[in-house]
């Protein structure tokens, strides 16, 4: 079995050792060598280049949860199946991040650093938790997670996913139809969703504007999903009190972006939850056993819907 290795920058050595220890039947190779056909590329943000050169013959593995940036890749091959990543050791990271950023939000740490830089003493009125609606944008693998470790904080927890999910303790919205309804008790509003063409841009001002006042955003997914100019602006009018930001539109964040010196909003390089080498190369050996053996893996991606 050929097995092609790509990872972006110097990061390679690591990960080609672990697939070498997981796999001691493949010869893997590390771009830019390798065989013309191999029967798996796994890649992170490959170069067009890649496909041109190497041509898989059996599965394409992206090393990464988000797919947006696999399919905008020109030369990919059509008919080659694409798998991602399914949790692989990042929903923990994903429940850590939010949760800290719901809890900030519902205890208002924001307004306590303003208080303590100006020396105040004074304490604030407990928000009521009924009120405190967490909506997921996006209910799949990660949220489901993350709604399972907000679980014991009692707030209402809200999902909102294409097709309709269903899962206890959690009121469940599906399509754009609903998602006015999803939007008008989420007090805080945390993005889980995939970069496809039906999400880039949904965060625009028409959609924060149906958030009530006052309320919180939290992206952990993609960038291009949020509207910055919306963002900022609905900031500025006070319809929303803050956000927490993992990604951008563009990343690195432009050293003269509003986002980084702005005082209610929470930057961070795009570490809500890291891939780590050790869980997410077990679980693509174990697919690729599976591929070898003729059986179905999951997180294959369906090119059509763009996740
Ligand atoms: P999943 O594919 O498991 O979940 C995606 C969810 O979004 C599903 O519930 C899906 O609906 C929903 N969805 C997609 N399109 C729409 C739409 N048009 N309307 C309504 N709902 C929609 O993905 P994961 O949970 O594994 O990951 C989510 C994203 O998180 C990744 O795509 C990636 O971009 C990002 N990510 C970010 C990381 C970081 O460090 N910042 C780390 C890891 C991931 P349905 O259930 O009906 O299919
Ligand atoms: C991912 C990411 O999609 O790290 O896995 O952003």
């Amino acid at each position: 079995m050929n097995i092609l290795l790509q990872m972006p920058g110097h990061a390679v050595e690591p990960w080609h050792a672990a697939f070498v220890s997981a796999l001691p039947e493949a010869a893997i190779s590390v771009w830019p060598e390798g065989r013309a056909i191999p029967d798996y590329a796994i890649v992170w943000k490959p170069p067009a280049e890649l496909f041109t050169r190497f041509r898989p013959a059996k599965a394409i593995f992206n090393l990464g949860a988000g797919v947006d940036s696999l399919l905008a890749v020109p030369t990919l091959p059509a008919d080659v199946p694409v798998i991602r990543l399914e949790d692989a050791g990042m929903a923990e990271q994903m429940c850590e991040y939010v949760t800290y950023a719901v809890l900030r939000a519902y205890r208002e740490m924001d307004s306590y650093a303003t208080q303590q830089r100006a020396g105040r003493w004074q304490q604030r009125e407990r928000l009521a938790k009924r009120e405190f609606g967490v909506g997921l944008l996006g209910f799949g693998v990660l949220a489901h997670a993350v709604a399972a470790a907000l679980a014991p904080f009692d707030f209402p927890l809200r999902g909102w996913s294409r097709q309709r999910r269903v899962a206890p303790g959690i009121q469940t919205f599906a399509g754009a139809e609903e998602l006015p309804a999803f939007l008008a008790h989420s007090r805080v509003l945390v993005c889980l969703l995939p970069s496809t063409p039906d999400t880039r841009g949904l965060l625009g001002r028409a959609t924060l504007e149906r958030l009530p006042r006052g309320a919180h955003v939290i992206n952990t997914s993609r960038g291009d999903i949020v509207v910055d100019e919306a963002l900022l602006a609905l900031l500025e009018s006070g319809h929303l009190a803050g956000a927490v930001l993992d990604v951008f539109n563009t990343e690195p964040l432009p050293p003269d972006h509003p986002f980084w010196h702005h005082p209610r909003i929470v930057v961070t390089p795009h570490v809500s939850a890291a891939t780590l080498v050790a869980d997410s190369v077990a679980q693509v050996a174990a697919k690729i056993r599976r591929f070898e053996q003729g059986q179905p893996v999951t997180g294959v991606v369906d090119r059509a819907r763009g996740y």
